[in-house]
């Protein structure tokens, strides 16, 4: 199975601020979707309560959330105790077919728990100056660029451009 992480950044690599995302872009939005339909999703028990509760659970995904808190527990919503936990749980076969990928959309702590799991990257960099107290993980060097579809405008006005990375080790 793949492992995956998805994010949004600025430049100086803001992913949030205040339990938020710092900026719109609905482009962004719709590759995050795409990206992840069908496919099961592992986030925080934060970046849960980040999403308004209309779009939660995630429709069209298997929603896996990670939180220390034996006791949690939300509607559509399955819990798992580690991140290392929640990628189990996604590679588990649903209605007999095991998933081919699983994408880990945050947050923070997440991520860096996650990342050594991963062989794939999708991150978006949005050339927003938000401040802000969650910041993304740093690829290391046996991470390459192997898409850039290039920086386009949003619709917000903000520049934005979408890069996948692969693990070359
Ligand atoms: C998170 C939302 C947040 C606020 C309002 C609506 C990349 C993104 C994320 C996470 C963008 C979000 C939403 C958007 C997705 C919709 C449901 C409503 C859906 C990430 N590159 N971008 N993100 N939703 N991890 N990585 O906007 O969600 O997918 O159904």
């Amino acid at each position: 199975m793949n492992i995956g992480l998805i994010w949004a950044q600025t430049p100086a690599g803001v992913i949030g601020a205040d339990n938020a995302i710092p900026w719109r872009v609905p482009e962004d939005m719709a590759h995050f979707k795409a990206t992840t339909l069908g496919h099961p999703v592992v986030m925080g028990r934060r970046t849960w309560d980040s999403l308004p509760a209309r779009f939660r659970p995630l429709d069209g995904r298997r929603n896996i959330v990670v939180t220390r808190d034996p006791d949690w527990a939300a509607e559509g919503a399955e819990r798992a105790g580690s991140v290392a936990g929640a990628l189990e749980l996604a590679g588990e076969p649903q209605e007999s077919a095991f998933p081919t990928e699983v994408w880990v959309i945050g947050g923070g702590e997440i991520y860096r728990a996650a990342i050594e799991y991963a062989t794939t990257l999708s991150v978006t960099e949005v050339e927003s100056t938000a401040r802000g107290d969650v910041h993304a993980p740093v690829p290391g060097p046996e991470w390459k660029v192997t898409d850039d579809r290039g920086w386009g405008t949003s619709t917000s006005g903000l520049r934005y451009r979408i890069r996948r990375y692969t693990r070359s080790a």
